[in-house]
């Protein structure tokens, strides 16, 4: 691998901190500064909406059963569709956000959240990213949809933000949790909401109930270099930090689908086995929580 310098190796954050503090952080900036997977470049073709998580609901059920016999192409509208719904059910659970509030997508990628939140509450959003390359993209699709100041993004560590206090009304994290501490983070969230404040998220996370981590769950935290939590480090670190869920739902059932076709799919990465393995085995769930902010 050739090292390139990016910009996160030398910006300087909030309180002249650097954005990346530490060794893991710049091997996962580097990781993301280097993806161009086709699975999320020709998925996001589609329509312009680049996401980077994973996919709920459906399938068309022939191609579920048989996707050989379609094009690759439509495979790939296919698995965006699913991956655009994943965003949908995320935004449905932010609540009732006002033009007038302001948004954060913690660990934005390449946009794709934002824009739908942008889209359908009319609100400011802005991203944090600790990959440059992935700001730069998605600032280029801001301007390219004529919404830069509208829509945001930052090379900015989420840890440490930078925002003022109270300053949001809404957050999420749309599989970017298991690259932090989760007592950190939401630290950093108790400080950026206002009280009320409604904070997302959507996680891979280990089941406590079936002991530790498992040799797939290993496998997906090599692969991504990661580092999942175990289900109950959400709820402990959520409660440490004044956050009340309101919902919690399993979407392990309802992605499983979406694993089985990219499976088979012309964009698979060799990732979908150790998925599938974790999921159906029960050593890991896919999770949406909702939580409000009550502290002072
Ligand atoms: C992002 O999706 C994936 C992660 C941040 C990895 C961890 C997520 C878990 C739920 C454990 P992506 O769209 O970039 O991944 P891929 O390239 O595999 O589609
Ligand atoms: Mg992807």
């Amino acid at each position: 691998m050739t090292t390139t310098h990016h910009a996160a190796d030398r910006a300087v954050g909030p309180a002249a901190r650097p954005v990346l503090r530490s060794a893991y952080q710049r091997s996962v900036a580097a990781y993301w500064n280097n993806e161009k997977d086709p699975v999320n470049i020709r998925l996001g073709e589609v329509d312009g909406l680049f996401h980077h998580h994973y996919g709920i609901g459906e399938p068309d059920p022939a191609m579920a059963a048989d996707p050989g016999q379609f094009d690759d192409d439509a495979v790939i509208v296919e698995m965006h569709r699913l991956e655009t719904a994943q965003a949908d059910l995320l935004l449905d659970y932010l609540g009732d956000i006002r033009p007038e509030d302001r948004l954060l997508d913690a660990g934005s990628g390449r946009g794709g959240t934002s824009f739908m939140a942008r889209q359908r509450f009319g609100a400011r959003v802005d991203g944090v990213s600790i990959s440059e390359t992935q700001v730069e993209f998605a600032n280029d699709q801001a301007r390219e949809r004529g919404l830069a100041g509208e829509v945001s993004f930052h090379l900015r560590n989420m840890l440490d933000t930078g925002f003022p206090d109270a300053s949001f009304q809404g957050i999420w994290t749309n599989e970017t949790t298991m690259y932090v501490d989760l007592h950190q983070l939401f630290g950093e969230f108790a400080r950026l909401l206002s009280y009320g404040g409604r904070y997302v998220c959507i996680t891979g996370c280990y089941n406590d109930v079936s002991g530790g981590r498992s040799p797939s769950v290993r496998h997906i935290d090599q692969h991504y270099r990661c580092d999942i939590h175990p289900r109950s480090e959400y709820f402990r670190a959520l409660t440490a930090n004044n956050f009340v869920p309101i919902n919690v739902v399993d979407l392990t059932g309802p992605t499983i689908p979406y694993w089985e076709l990219r499976s088979k799919s012309a964009v698979a990465t060799g990732i979908e086995e150790p998925f599938l393995t974790a999921y159906r085995e029960g050593s890991f769930h896919y999770l949406l929580i909702a939580a409000d902010y009550i502290g002072g």
